[in-house]
């Protein structure tokens, strides 16, 4: 049901449509109704918000973030439809969030494949050893998205490893990981979760409130 609340709005000729804190992102084809991304969707279901609390995600997230206690900063529901399904480009995550994050080096993300995922419903892709980088450069095309987006003077895109995992796979990835996908022509979904997360009692990115992993 679409929400008489929602803000829409367009980048680059994108839809995007806020609901309180709560951004939707459609496909790109005009006067798509199929939605690409929700963030933050982990309150909008039970089921991803338990998943934040998985302590085969937490653990190796205390690992990687040198914590006992970590929290949640944000969790993006990718659906990629079949036959439709965009593409990401190639990106950082970390130049999305400095402006918002004093800790951006400590937000690893995890991918949660809901689906089997490969080369031909567009598994996500990384490019290799591009997280040692730290921030890099975005393109300059004159768009308004298009510093979002990692130049591709600064790494090598032959680098790049699809990452072809069965349904239930977690991949943990850096925040300054340079990676992307496909699109998906395929028959099959290739939906996922991706949970990103922080040191614990820190505000989460669009509402501002704590969400500790395992509650405490
Ligand atoms: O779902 C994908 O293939 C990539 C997702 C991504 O890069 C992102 O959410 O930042």
């Amino acid at each position: 049901m679409l929400s008489e609340r929602g803000r829409t709005y367009h980048l680059d000729g994108k839809r995007f449509v806020d609901v309180d804190h709560v951004t939707v992102q459609f496909e790109h084809a005009p006067g798509s109704q199929q939605v690409r991304v929700i963030e933050p969707v982990h309150e909008l279901d039970d089921r991803f918000d338990a998943l934040v609390d998985d302590t085969r995600i937490v653990r190796p997230m205390c690992g990687l973030i040198g914590r006992e206690r970590v929290a949640l900063w944000t969790a993006k529901l990718n659906l990629k439809v079949a036959g439709n399904g965009s593409g990401f480009g190639w990106h950082q995550d970390s130049p999305y969030w400095i402006h918002d994050c004093t800790h951006v080096d400590l937000l690893p993300n995890v991918m949660v494949a809901f689906d089997d995922a490969g080369e031909a419903n567009g598994c996500l892709r990384v490019v290799r050893g591009s997280h040692r980088q730290g921030c890099l450069p975005g393109t300059s095309d004159g768009t308004q998205l298009g510093g979002f987006f990692t130049s591709p003077d600064h790494f090598d895109e032959s680098q790049q490893v699809a990452l072809e995992v069965p349904a239930g796979s977690l991949i943990f990835f850096s925040p300054h990981a340079v990676h992307g996908s496909q699109p998906n022509q395929s028959a099959r979904p290739r939906r996922a979760i991706v949970l990103t997360y922080q040191p614990g009692d820190q505000p989460m990115l669009k509402n501002g409130r704590v969400r500790n992993a395992l509650g405490y």
